[in-house]
């Protein structure tokens, strides 16, 4: 994140009083001078502003349902939700062989997109593992009947379209005795009557961490990883510390989301305050109103209302929604990580790959104002959003002006001439008492966002 000099001191600061290191996350913070390499991680993911979500695991074959009761809720937990017991779940994870699943196919829609990283789920709350772990046989290598590392295959192919690696990876886990908290089916009840599991800090040093490593030893070119599950009560802040240190020690160029500590506030996943790891906030489901101005942040989203696969969800966000939407991330200085469930043979829905191809015909002409554009330097226009790169600012116009006259805030300043991106065709500037005018053609050249580039003097 931006503010990362004093994040540094800080850091420093508690490796001294934890005897643990950490790039932290703190609300408020005005934005520091950026002069060291922990800072430079950020830069290609700031740049990047696009990447997908992928939500994948064995509840893929219940889709949400099981034993004729619908879940409603995200596919990914019908697990908890339904009081799966393990035995009985695991029955699921021993049948999950997505033979249809072709990580090339999945790049090469990425890259259609616009999209520049990619996060896969490598183990949900479920706790199936989607890579051959050596720390456990639950995993897709020894456990179902697939036989393929998802991983590894994703991995190679995402290098080949040049889209970089992040790996989630959940903290909860239902399905490790050592970590199944007091409410979940199958939890040792002889055990004391406590919502912390007593063996959880065995499971986090010997099986958290040493799966952590795996990942970001066994894989080439990791960039990310992307906690969650963090807020069950067994998981502590010096844990979180300890964990974000640890993967700096293996890799320091490896960005880690807030999720590894304890510092996120609800759905608006930034901060609360205090010191906490990680290196970016997590608003989830949500735009936040002004951004979070010397924040690094990234909000993630699905496209219809679950992560993973449900076969009768399909309330699905409309093209313009999610274009708009990924306009109005980056317009507050955010990256967009917009999710697919694919279903358990591999698939990438139908729905969800026609509205990635749509983002990817609009990014195709426009891209110019998404990537490396920072937040708008004025408030949200009635008609659309700003960004802004170097000596230009992007006005994405939603709201066609029915007069042909689009007005900008003066604030603006100098401003030498305007075209629009996709054709670079110029328009007209005068100014008069209150605005920047600019003239634009009769009707609007794309209907979901006309990209205007107003070039500073
Ligand atoms: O419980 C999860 C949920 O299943 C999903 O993975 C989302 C994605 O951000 N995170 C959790 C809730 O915060």
């Amino acid at each position: 994140m931006k503010n990362n000099l004093l994040h540094i001191l800080l850091g420093t600061l508690l490796l001294n009083v934890l005897g643990c290191a950490s790039s932290e996350q703190k609300k408020d913070e005005k934005p520091a001078e950026e002069t060291t390499d922990v800072m430079d991680k950020m830069e290609w993911w700031r740049d990047a502003r696009f990447g997908m979500f992928v939500h994948w695991g064995p509840y893929a074959i219940p889709a949400g349902e099981h034993k004729g009761v619908k879940t409603d809720h995200i596919g990914e937990w019908i697990m908890n939700d339904l009081h799966i017991p393990i035995k009985e779940y695991e029955e699921y994870s021993k049948q999950f062989n997505p033979v249809d699943f072709n990580a090339e196919e999945w790049a090469a829609l990425m890259k259609e997109a616009g999209m520049k990283y990619i996060v896969i789920t490598t183990k949900h709350h479920d706790g199936f593992c989607l890579w051959d772990s050596k720390i456990t046989d639950y995993d897709i290598m020894d456990f179902s009947p697939y036989k393929r590392d998802i991983l590894e295959e994703l991995a190679k192919a995402c290098k080949k379209q040049g889209i970089a690696l992040g790996f989630y990876h959940s903290i909860m886990d239902w399905h490790h005795p050592q970590a199944q908290a007091i409410w979940e089916p199958n939890y040792n009840k002889s055990r004391k009557d406590t919502l912390e599991n007593p063996e959880f800090s065995q499971y986090y040093k010997n099986y958290l961490k040493p799966q952590v490593k795996e990942l970001l030893t066994k894989y080439d070119g990791v960039k990310i990883i992307w906690f969650d599950g963090e807020w069950i009560p067994a998981y502590k802040t010096e844990m979180g510390k300890e964990m974000y240190q640890f993967i700096s020690e293996i890799n320091p160029e490896v960005i880690v989301n807030n999720r590894v500590d304890k510092g996120r506030q609800g759905m608006s996943g930034f901060n609360a305050e205090g010191v906490f790891a990680g290196d970016f906030g997590t608003p989830e489901q949500e735009i936040p109103d002004t951004g979070m101005p010397g924040t690094d942040w990234e909000s993630c989203m699905t496209m219809n209302d679950t992560w993973g696969y449900k076969s009768f969800d399909h309330n699905w966000k409309s093209d313009t929604v999610l274009i708009q939407n990924l306009i109005d991330i980056v317009s507050k200085g955010g990256n967009f990580l917009l999710n697919v469930g694919p279903t358990a043979e591999g698939k990438i829905p139908a729905p969800s790959v026609e509205r990635l191809k749509a983002m990817g015909k609009w990014m195709a002409k426009n891209s110019e104002s998404i990537y490396g554009s920072s937040a708008s330097p004025l408030a949200k226009p009635k008609w659309g959003r700003f960004t802004q790169k170097g000596d230009k600012i992007y006005a994405h116009v939603f709201n066609w002006p029915e007069n042909g006259n689009l007005q900008i805030d003066k604030a603006i300043g100098d401003i030498s001439k305007a075209y629009l991106l996709a054709d670079k065709s110029s328009l007209e500037l005068n100014t008069d008492a209150s605005f920047l005018n600019v003239s634009l053609p009769e009707t609007a050249p794309d209907g979901i966002a006309t990209v205007v580039v107003l070039e500073k003097k």
